[in-house]
């Protein structure tokens, strides 16, 4: 018999196309699936987010592939065996204050690499209404810090005549345990779409600076309540600190309005489960805040300080950062004192499938994407146009019915649609309505801003159609 091929790692990963052939790895087996993509039964596009690398990070997200069949369908492809060198894991480089960042899903799109920002495909998006945790979007402004569980203390300033608290882990689950569904977006989502307008300052977030899981913790209003906080006359503000600083020992830090912090029904949470599991640690690990309807921003992760102020946090990331401005204002003329920083999000929705620039077959098209609102506000409808806006079909919603003014959570939404006749490209648009009545604005330009937050006009995407 002859003897197996052996295959560097580099090798494998230069296989990502048509023309080279397409390579994955399971184990130390080397596949040549080339023939296989179009067949695949979760799409082409998802078996290629796996092109030149392991499948085993994409296969622990889609547990369908473990069955027998699913094993031997694969093994029909086997090419060789990866060179043993190329499973020693990388060693770490310790001078870097990024080296103790945790390790990532290959399947995130990486805006940056330091800090870490990264989104999932959109393929992936809305492949689940609860987004699994290895992909949920990741938007870190520093190095993750590494807590360590056991000494892990929240600290809670006291009200005049009440006390502070040093909470421990412990301490935290003994609060009654709230779980609630919650999407966070960042206030840069679709961020790319304004830049094609006018050049911005920050990350190139495409759709997927939005996520949703299922939260567990203790009500923020219960611990402030212990530590003697009441709602007061006076404005009054919710200092959060983050356990992640610069190297000159700045932590990251944000607020959101007494008012909200000590209603009860505004379920703002100190996390400490992210789908039925801690934090993982590029999502806060031991605690973060979750702030229903608000602005990814304020969602302080690994939170180390609490305090109640009369004004609001004086970190850059409240006064400096994540505010909205008028198109003409740019950055000689800009005066960050004169806006409201971002608290509650307008409403939103995208397109996730199909993708920009793709070939859909002639015949009938399925389109999906995701629809939400800050405040708690519910989407009502989705209207989805296949002529640029001209006529509007109503797209089906799906995911968890909301609760009246606690709708936290997305929905996705889909819509089959015939491709009308000798029809050769398609301009699909999508647009939601909230319980509001609000409604996204149909072009970006009148909305576009310096920093390029709230990036929420009508999703356009311009696919062509197979003859
Ligand atoms: C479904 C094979 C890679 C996502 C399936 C099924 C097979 C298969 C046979 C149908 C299983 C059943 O229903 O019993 C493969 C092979 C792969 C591969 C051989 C690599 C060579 C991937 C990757 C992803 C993925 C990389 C995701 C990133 C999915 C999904 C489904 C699926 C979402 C379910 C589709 C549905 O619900 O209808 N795959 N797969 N697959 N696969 Fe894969
Ligand atoms: N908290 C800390 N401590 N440090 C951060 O960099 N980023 C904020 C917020 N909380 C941040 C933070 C921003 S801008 C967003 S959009 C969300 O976290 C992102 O949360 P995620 O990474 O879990 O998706
Ligand atoms: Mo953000």
């Amino acid at each position: 018999q002859e003897s197996t091929h052996i295959y560097t790692k580099a090798e494998v990963s230069s296989h990502t196309s048509p023309e080279t052939g397409i390579w994955v790895t399971l184990g130390s087996e080397v596949f040549d699936v080339t023939e296989f993509v179009d067949l695949h039964p979760g799409g082409p596009s998802k078996l290629m987010l796996a092109a030149g690398g392991p499948l085993e990070p994409f296969w622990a997200l889609y547990a369908v592939h473990d069955q027998s069949h699913v094993r031997e369908l694969l093994a029909q492809y086997k090419i060789g065996e990866l060179n043993p060198e190329d499973k020693v894991a990388p060693t770490v480089e310790t001078s870097d204050p990024y080296a103790n960042d945790p390790v990532r899903h290959p399947a995130l799109k990486v805006n940056s690499q330091r800090p870490f920002n990264a989104e999932p495909p959109p393929e992936l998006l809305t492949e689940n209404y609860i987004t699994p945790n290895p992909i949920f979007f990741t938007r870190n402004h520093l190095p993750v810090p590494n807590v360590d569980p056991d000494t892990y203390r929240l600290h809670v300033v006291g009200a005049p005549g009440g006390q502070s608290l040093s909470l421990s882990l412990d301490d935290l689950h003994k609060f009654p345990k709230y779980e609630i569904t919650v999407t966070l977006q960042c206030a840069g989502n679709r961020r790319s779409e304004m830049t094609q307008v006018k050049e911005v300052k920050g990350l190139e977030w495409r759709t997927g600076a939005i996520s949703t899981a299922h939260w567990g913790g203790a009500r923020l209003c219960d611990v402030l309540a212990q530590a003697g906080h009441q709602l007061c006359e006076t404005e009054a503000h919710v200092c959060f600190e983050g356990l992640d600083s610069d190297p000159t020992g700045t932590a990251y830090g944000a607020s959101i309005p007494l008012a909200r912090a000590m209603d009860p029904e505004a379920e703002v949470l100190l996390a400490y489960e992210m789908n039925g599991q801690p934090l993982p640690r590029d999502h806060g690990f031991p605690v973060r805040v979750v702030v229903p309807g608000v602005v990814g921003a304020r969602h302080v992760k690994w939170l180390g300080r609490v305090s109640v102020q009369p004004e609001e946090s004086y970190s850059h990331w409240q006064r400096r950062d994540y505010k909205g401005f008028s198109p003409s204002v740019d950055w000689d003329t800009v005066d960050f004192d004169s806006a409201p920083s971002i608290q509650e999000l307008p409403v939103q929705s995208a397109i996730t499938e199909p993708q920009d620039g793709e070939t859909v077959e002639s015949g009938e098209v399925t389109i999906r994407g995701y629809a939400w609102s800050g405040g708690g506000r519910a989407v009502i409808r989705v209207d989805v146009s296949l002529d640029g806006g001209l006529t509007w079909q109503v797209a089906e919603l799906d995911g968890e019915e909301q609760r009246p003014r606690k709708a936290w959570a997305w929905r996705l939404w889909q819509l089959q649609v015939p491709v009308p006749a000798g029809q050769k490209e398609l301009n699909i648009v999508c647009k939601a309505v909230d319980d509001g009545y609000n409604v996204q604005p149909d072009t970006v330009a009148p909305i576009w801003n310096l920093r390029g937050v709230l990036s929420n006009a009508w999703h356009r995407v311009h696919v062509h159609v197979a003859p």
